[in-house]
């Protein structure tokens, strides 16, 4: 589509596809082109930014929807991102002279977000429920349709698989079952993915690229070998990459993650990011519970009742207590 603005100037409409240092490569709605951007300095403030949050690294992200206008050399000059529905941030690795007392900033993994897939595996590396739930937290504070990919099972016995599958579908997600051996594994996936933005997080390792190119062989991602996932700070893929595969359908592949710290969250907003928790804080007695020491406490009594699970809130706990006291809202 076409659209003018009232100067009768062209408006081009694209989303960020990819970004490269100073350059952003965007999608064209038009044409379906990958261009080259930059960003036109003046309009630097003007970026919709999260108005909570005190400190961004990133100021246009993967996802964002943008207007840019085409150089003579068919390069493009982008003016202007439109409003965010939604975005993932986590914390980034501290870098010096950013932020004071030491913060870390926020890096944004991408926004306009329809589903995320944590994606986890088996073995290879090793399935751990503790990291997971810390992805799960960082997606939930984020508002995000969140679902989770047990991938390689082929490595694995059904039943212990089975388990935490069941484990999760009873807290409310939906959990599907992968193996990149297999690709009738995958075909429950396809209808989730149409006409959405979906993007694929984990750890290093887990397989995101590997299940990416069996949905869609076109994509050709680079994929790992075995030993990835132990050689500490190897990454096989190093920058987000959103990639349209088909009439509004998207997938965004995003380099693995290491140590999943879920930005800016207050100590009484937590158990918010635990779907089963939901049904249990308003009843607690005080309204800033933080359901750890507190009387009253309707979190601590499900737990002890049987109805939140003692693996769920030892993960909450674990989480609650690496929330530094001090942060800045
Ligand atoms: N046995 C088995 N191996 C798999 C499976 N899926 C992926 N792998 C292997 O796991 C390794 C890592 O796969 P990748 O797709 O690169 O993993 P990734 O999650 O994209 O990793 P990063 O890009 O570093 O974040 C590769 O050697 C794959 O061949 C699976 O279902 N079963
Ligand atoms: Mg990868
Ligand atoms: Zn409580």
């Amino acid at each position: 589509m076409v659209l003018f603005n009232f100067k009768q100037e062209l408006i081009i409409q694209g989303i960020i596809s990819r970004t490269e240092s100073k350059d952003f490569y965007v999608f064209s709605n038009e044409d379906h082109s990958l261009i080259r951007c930059s960003i036109k300095g003046k309009f630097k403030k003007d970026f919709n930014l999260k108005k909570d949050k005190l400190f961004n690294t990133d100021f246009a992200a993967v996802g964002d929807s943008v207007l840019y206008d085409i150089n003579e050399d068919k390069s493009g000059v982008i003016y202007k991102i439109l409003p965010r529905k939604n975005y993932l941030a986590r914390k980034a690795i501290k870098t010096r002279g950013a932020g004071y007392r030491g913060e870390r900033l926020e890096q944004i993994i991408a926004c306009n977000i329809d589903n995320v897939f944590i994606v986890t595996s088996t073995f290879e590396p090793d399935f751990n429920n503790k990291t997971l739930d810390r992805f799960l937290v960082a997606c939930e504070s984020s508002h995000l349709n969140t679902n989770i990919i047990i991938n390689k099972t082929d490595l694995a016995d059904e039943t212990s698989i089975n388990n935490w599958a069941d484990f999760y579908r009873n807290i409310g997600y939906n959990v599907f079952l992968t193996t990149t051996s297999k690709s009738s594994s995958i075909t429950d996936l396809i209808p989730q993915l149409k006409d959405k933005k979906n993007l694929f997080w984990g750890q290093s390792g887990v397989g995101k690229s590997s299940i990416l190119n069996l949905l869609y062989p076109q994509l050709n991602l680079k994929v790992g070998v075995i030993s990835n996932y132990t050689s500490k700070g190897t990454h096989t893929t190093v920058t987000s990459n959103m990639i349209n595969v088909g009439e509004d359908t998207y997938v965004i592949d995003t380099p693995g993650v290491r140590e999943i710290d879920p930005f800016g969250i207050r100590k009484e907003d937590l158990g918010h990011y635990f779907k089963e928790f939901e049904d249990f804080i308003n009843k607690c007695k005080f309204n800033t519970c933080t359901h750890y020491h507190e009387p009253g406490c309707a979190v601590i009594s499900a737990v002890k009742n049987g109805n939140i699970s003692e693996e769920r809130y030892d993960s909450y706990l674990r989480i609650l207590n690496t929330i530094e006291n001090d942060i800045n809202f």
